[in-house]
């Protein structure tokens, strides 16, 4: 992971905005195949309730890799993720690719407290955004037996569930505004992806506004790349949580 126009300047790279985002990239399959933008302590940042807006970018040629076309997976953003182990109830947006052709589905699952997996709803065809930044948002109330999880691509809701499961009887969470992980029969590498203007809020209200968020990660062996990222976001509130940023 690094800070794009600091640390390394990709070639044909344009942050979202200004000179900065920050570069993920698993560059070894044979030693790991998870990369995660972690925000961890979410109880203490948010407490039950989070709203995420993330801009992120594939590049143009961004596919998944089978040689035998059969279907693959690639995880991308997990909106709630139980802290300790066993990391359950999670939810996880999963980018399906079921031939050799760059044709995905999208596909957004869960798994409940006792690790049962399930899917909560899947779009097939779906216009995966490559070689263009695009924004994902979600919202995320967290509850024993009426949670809700909004997620939009773009603008567009593609998945709207209430009174669902997502919280068990561990208290933090984390939320994955940005991952790499995918299928073990997938020995591609290296996947890369870009994160631009991050913004947490508690309903309507902007959580952190100018903080610095750990990031995570997972290449290896589990090692903290202590990437301390200042967003300087300027306080904003926004009428309609789906309106577009104004940056
Ligand atoms: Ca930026």
């Amino acid at each position: 992971m690094w800070l794009e126009g600091l640390d390394r300047k990709t070639p044909n790279i344009q942050c979202h905005t200004g000179r900065r985002c920050v570069g993920m990239e698993l560059t070894d399959i044979t030693k790991s195949r998870r990369c995660e933008f972690d925000i961890m302590n979410l109880t203490k940042l948010a407490g039950d309730e989070v709203f995420v807006s993330v801009w992120l970018y594939l590049p143009a040629d961004w596919r998944l890799h089978l040689p035998s076309g059969e279907q693959n997976w690639y995880q991308i953003v997990d909106p709630y993720f139980t802290g300790p182990p066993a990391y359950v109830p999670y939810s996880a947006i999963h980018i399906i690719q079921n031939t050799t052709s760059p044709v995905f589905d999208l596909s957004i699952d869960h798994a409940d407290v006792r690790g049962a997996l399930g899917t909560w709803d899947y779009r097939a065809n779906f216009s995966l955004p490559r070689g263009r930044w695009f924004q994902v948002e979600y919202y995320v109330l967290r509850s024993l037996a009426n949670g809700i999880l909004r997620i939009w691509f773009d603008g567009t809701l593609v998945t709207n569930r209430n009174g669902i499961q997502t919280k068990g009887s561990i208290e933090d969470w984390r939320t994955i505004p940005a991952k790499i992980y995918y299928d073990d029969e997938d020995t591609f590498s290296p996947y890369r992806m870009w994160v631009d203007d991050l913004e947490i809020r508690k309903g309507q209200t902007i959580v952190t506004d100018e903080g610095y968020y750990t990031s995570l990660c997972l290449i290896g062996v589990l090692m903290l790349c202590g990437v301390a990222l200042n967003f300087h976001n300027k306080k904003k509130r926004r009428q309609n949580t789906t309106e577009a940023q104004e940056k």
